[in-house]
């Protein structure tokens, strides 16, 4: 690896200063250096190696298990840039926090750099950062999840500048003082300033608090880089679709967490002549190109993905990426292999829950983490798809916005135009599960399931959104889903999983306007959906494809008064125009 580049050595400098690590490495992103790290993971007895070729073990502090939404803030000059869906701290007064927890956080340890690009090697979309980290789990994490070392240093060799993240587990080894297997602090705090591009992450190792490129760079900060350079940063999906004709389209989808959004982008088509490739499962980086039409890219390298519920009836492609090279995180252990509920219906004797103990198979306690974690290559998923890397990004015909509603929502509905379907984005909310904090069927409004991914106001956001269509592009299709509508008996209604491609092919044809349609001032819905060899009766198919237009009515009602609530009059007078019409 070559010199660092002169104002990044005097800022590593400044970090060494303030946080006192014992040595600083430098990543190159080798496989030779993956091997080592996992080596050394290996001889501290971090990571467990298990029977799969190159997978292994690895199981946190039980206080540290998923992101924390409540220790995560917006530090931009005016509270009202970060606005009232996001925690706030004023930027100076922030850094005097994090300045104070940083001192001496390192010593005892090393100071890891890592270089990473988002995104394709060759695309002008993608975007370097640099992550300095404790952390030698988020190494090896960042290695699979990302673009690695030389790509990154040679666009910041060329003039690049990098985002650059602190991020400290926060558990110096001072004198006297032992490390421990999953070293963190109670106090957490993840800080993204958007004005001078910046991240710095204290207290956790887990996941998208640790892995700076992931929520805090490619959705937070890249959300606001986006505003201010007239693209977007999703949290969504992309996919490509081929019809049996050979036809391709692509999708970019969007759904709040627990909707089934990597079980979409995995999907195995079980309909004749009919495909689905992954381009990627969480994050999609947007921009109208000089014809006109949305391309999208793909920043990550990797899967970071729920195993609990992943089984070969639920997810194959899934199951077959995390054969080879994976590490797993808080799932069970099932001897020297990996075990969670849901990827077999009997649960093996002899188990290992997440915490390390052994697993009492009659007891209600699950084995493993609901929030337990597989981190696996793209480029190992068997439907990966062959335009993942292309430069110029994939064309995005199709947006899709999906919720988990127990009633009202459809199956699948049309936007008639882009401020409708922008409506759909910002509507967009999800009925808790019994699984999840709070009461379940308790709704909770997530637009454009950003609402904890925003680096800026969410009113801003939907305004951006509609400033997206301008004349001479040609923009997307959108439509709204719902996987989950229920009977009177409280049964889902529609199968899911790899039946969905029944939906996906409706949204395909539509584009091409080979559908027949129902028109409602709501959207447009199917008069028939290709149903053959499914067993769904006809009064629940046309439950699930129709809705009740008074029901919606009140609906535009609810969303007004949420949309008001929330966002006083900042939100654009269209979206309440447009929704007050059809109350
Ligand atoms: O960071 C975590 O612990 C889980 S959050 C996460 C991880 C991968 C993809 N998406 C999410 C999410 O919360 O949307
Ligand atoms: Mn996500």
């Amino acid at each position: 690896m070559k010199e660092l580049e002169v104002s990044l050595s005097k800022k590593i400098d400044e970090f060494k200063q303030l946080c006192k690590p014992e040595s600083v490495v430098i990543c190159d992103g080798s496989k030779g250096e993956y091997d080592g790290f996992i080596r050394e993971l290996v001889g501290n007895g971090i990571a467990k190696p298990l029977k799969r070729k190159g997978c292994y073990y690895f199981r946190s502090d039980p206080k540290d298990v998923a992101r924390v939404e409540s220790c995560t803030f917006i530090c931009s000059k005016k509270e009202e840039d970060a606005g009232p869906t996001n925690n706030w701290s004023e930027p100076m007064a922030m850094k005097t926090r994090l300045m104070a927890l940083f001192e001496g956080c390192m010593k005892g340890r090393t100071m890891y750099v890592i270089p990473y690009l988002m995104g394709p090697e060759s695309s002008p979309m993608s975007k370097v950062g640099i992550e300095i980290t404790d952390s030698l789990y988020v190494c090896v994490n960042m290695y699979i999840m990302t673009r690695m070392g030389k790509a990154a240093m040679d666009r910041i060799d060329r003039g690049e500048k990098p985002v650059i993240g602190l991020h400290s587990v926060g558990m110096p080894l001072s004198e006297g003082i032992k490390d421990v297997a999953w070293p963190c602090n109670d106090e957490k705090v993840i800080a993204h300033f958007p004005e001078t591009r910046e991240i710095f992450s204290f207290g956790s190792g887990y996941g998208g608090n640790a892995l700076l490129g992931k929520k805090c760079f490619a959705l937070r900060i890249a959300s606001s880089m986006a505003k201010d350079e007239g693209w977007l940063a999703e949290h969504m999906l992309i996919i490509g679709v081929t019809n049996p004709e050979g036809k391709k389209k692509y999708f970019a989808a969007a759904f709040p967490s627990a909707c089934g959004k990597t079980n979409l982008a995995l999907l195995k088509s079980q309909m004749p002549g009919w495909k689905v490739e992954c381009v990627g499962d969480d994050i999609a980086w947007m921009k109208f190109g000089d014809d006109g039409r949305l391309y999208a890219i793909n920043p990550e390298n990797g899967f970071f993905g729920v195993a609990p519920g992943t089984s070969y009836d639920t997810n194959p492609y899934a199951m077959e990426t995390i054969k080879e090279d994976a590490l797993f995180t808080n799932v069970a252990l099932n001897g020297d292999d990996v075990w969670w509920e849901g990827m077999s219906k009997d649960v093996p004797d002899n188990l290992i829950n997440w915490k390390g103990e052994r697993h009492d198979k009659f007891s209600k306690e699950k084995a493993s983490h609901p929030n337990a974690r597989f981190t696996a290559k793209a480029s190992n998923c068997p439907n990966i798809d062959p335009n993942m890397e292309a430069a110029e990004g994939v064309p995005i015909e199709g947006i899709i916005f999906g919720g988990r509603r127990a009633s009202l929502a459809p199956l699948v509905m049309e936007a008639k135009d882009w401020t409708m379907g922008t409506i759909y984005g910002a509507s967009l909310c999800s009925e808790k599960t019994a699984a999840a904090e709070g009461k379940a069927g308790e709704m909770r409004q997530d637009p454009f399931a950003m609402i904890p991914f925003c680096g800026y106001n969410m009113a801003d956001y939907v305004a951006h959104w509609l400033s997206m269509e301008k004349t001479g592009r040609k923009m997307p299709k959108v439509f709204t889903v719902n996987w989950f509508r229920k009977n009177k008996a409280d049964e889902f209604i529609w199968p899911g999983f790899s039946e969905n491609m029944r939906v996906l092919s409706w949204m395909f044809d539509s584009i091409d306007g080979k559908v027949e349609k129902l028109e409602t001032p709501f959207g447009s819905l199917p008069v028939a959906i290709n149903t053959k060899g499914l067993n769904i009766d006809e009064k629940s198919l046309k439950e699930v494809l129709t809705i009740d237009q008074k029901d919606y009515k009140s609906e535009s009602k609810r969303l007004i008064d949420y949309f008001t609530m929330t966002y006083g009059d900042s939100l654009p007078d269209e979206v309440l125009t447009r929704l007050s019409k059809n109350n």
